[in-house]
């Protein structure tokens, strides 16, 4: 029987050296290309070059090195079938029994923010997920390996003849065909950015395993949370966790939602959400301030809640947090004091985050059974929209103060949505209703005595006139809504009846 033999062409030479001289040691035959080689010759491993396999030497500045049927023949070869040992044979191919590649770096070179296009051109690796690809389909006869993570598995399951498992070879396949997807998936993720095609005709972006959950939304059902390749700092995906206990699926979703109600305040701004909803919001002259504001505008919901802060985080307001039962804390940054409070509650996730504006062309996902929906995240404020008073009153400067955070506010509660603002703080959040008045008493009932004197805003423009009407009994004395009913007018002259200053958006913030 000939020696067995390794084709070896990686990129990245982690943990290589140990795991190809325990190959060699087994008797197998290393073959290699320029650079591969060249670390095994410095490290006395005996190798040969492709260029001697093929009889041809690597041309276009190595664009072709592997491209050639005495590579493939010898990985594609069916050992069981006499009619290709005998090609093969008559070629003097000879066949090959492992393939230890890894690709160049695409990724990496694309995350690079001055990349050169003719750079990351020049990173997309054709010859090394071709020997992949055709190593994984003659899998019963080759053993393929992508990812150096993977060296000590199959030196594990090796005998000492060099056979690895048929089971352990279908896995290292199955992996490998995941690997070159995903990778051709971000070389078109890539171009098709480049030439500005938004929503293609076949969608090609791919999520990395960032974490095993323990169940998802319930204990009986499975999940796991995927991250985007392109590492985005501002989000929960790069949140980095100085303490606690894992995140939960449901801390995931409850804590990007208080991250992007959090990002929407330049002041010191504080954020409780409960289910995806904020319970609580306060901005004020410190980050202490604003938290005491979030906590008082709901001090029963904030039970069990996640809070984002946009401030670092000091022992006075570490104290405070302290003393409540929380789920997360998400804050820039904690001082080392604050880190020694919080970090007395053995369960309390407390994340750092940094802080960035999100991109308006930031894809959003959504699954339904059968598809995907996508669009722009809803980044929208009121930058550049005209705000139109449609009523006889004015709204007054605080009152307009108060309006435009109850309008930042708004957009990130579950439709239909209503929340009631006053000094710098939600006083009343009404969520997730089937009619928009029900919103709206929900949020009167939960502000209180607070009501009198609050701001009141709507996702979406309100069908009739009986919201308007409720908030003018509640004391409510300024309005904020996108317009654009066909019964605008009713709810206009309500407003006037009742001395209600309203303005309209012409935008409207659904959230479904
Ligand atoms: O330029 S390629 O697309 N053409 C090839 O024929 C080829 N063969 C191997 N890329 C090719 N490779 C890649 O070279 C491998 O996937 C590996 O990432 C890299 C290793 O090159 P070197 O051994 O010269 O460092």
């Amino acid at each position: 029987m000939t020696a067995k033999r390794a084709l070896i062409s990686v990129s990245d030479k982690t943990g290589l050296i140990p795991f190809v001289k325990k190959l060699v040691e087994k008797n197998i035959e290393i073959i290699s290309t320029g650079g591969t080689r060249q670390l095994f010759v410095d490290n006395g491993i005996p190798v040969k070059t492709v260029d001697e396999v093929t009889g041809f030497p690597e041309i276009l500045d190595g664009r072709v090195k592997t491209l050639h049927p005495m590579i493939h023949g010898g990985l594609l070869a069916v050992r069981e079938n006499p009619e290709h040992v005998k090609t093969i044979k008559e070629h003097n191919i000879h066949p090959i029994d492992f393939v230890v590649v890894n690709l160049y770096p695409f990724k990496e070179t694309i995350s690079r923010p001055d990349v050169a296009y003719a750079d990351a051109v020049e990173n997309i690796d054709i010859g090394g997920p071709s020997m992949l690809r055709s190593a994984a389909k003659n899998h019963r006869d080759v053993t393929v390996v992508c990812d150096p993570s993977d060296y000590s598995a199959v030196l594990e399951a090796m005998n000492d003849e060099g056979e690895v498992p048929f089971e352990i070879k279908q896995k290292l396949a199955a992996k490998v065909f995941r690997h070159t997807a995903a990778y051709d998936a971000l070389i078109a993720d890539y171009f098709t950015k480049q030439v500005g095609e938004e929503y293609p005709e076949k969608l090609t972006v791919t999520y990395e395993k960032k974490q095993a959950l323990r169940y998802g939304e319930n204990p009986h059902q499975s999940a796991a949370f995927y991250s985007e390749p392109l590492k985005n700092q501002s989000t929960i995906a790069e949140a980095v966790q100085l303490h606690g206990k894992e995140l939960s699926y449901n801390n995931i979703k409850d804590a990007d939602a208080a991250l992007g109600i959090v990002k929407e305040f330049k002041d010191p701004a504080a954020v409780a959400v409960k289910h995806m909803n904020p319970c609580g919001i306060g901005i004020g002259e410190t980050i202490n301030a604003a938290f005491d504001k979030a906590f008082d505008a709901d001090p029963v919901s904030i039970f069990g809640g996640i809070i984002a802060l946009n401030r670092e985080v000091d022992a006075e307001l570490a104290e405070k947090l302290h003393k409540i039962f929380l789920e997360i804390v998400i804050a820039p940054s904690f001082t080392q004091e604050a880190l020694d409070i919080l970090e007395k509650k053995k369960n309390l996730r407390l994340l750092t985050i940094e802080f960035t504006d999100d991109q308006n062309t930031v894809p959003q996902y959504t699954s339904v059974r059968g598809g995907l929906l996508v669009q722009d995240l809803d980044t929208k404020g009121l930058d550049g929209v005209e705000l139109k008073v449609v009523t006889k009153r004015e709204p007054t400067e605080e009152e307009l103060k108060q309006l435009k955070f109850a309008w930042k506010a708004v957009k990130h509660v579950k439709s239909n949505a209503i929340v009631l603002v006053k000094d710098d703080q939600t006083v009343g959040i009404g969520a997730g209703q089937m009619n928009r008045v029900g919103a709206a008493k929900i949020a009167i009932e939960q502000a209180g005595d607070k009501a009198k004197g609050s701001v009141l805003s709507s996702d979406a423009f309100f069908p009739m006139n009986d919201t308007v009407e409720t908030a003018a009994k509640a004391g409510i004395t300024a309005i904020i809504q996108p317009g654009g009913s066909i019964r605008d007018q009713e709810s206009i002259d309500m407003a006037d009846k009742y001395g209600i200053a309203m303005v309209t958006t012409g935008i409207r913030h659904f959230k479904h």
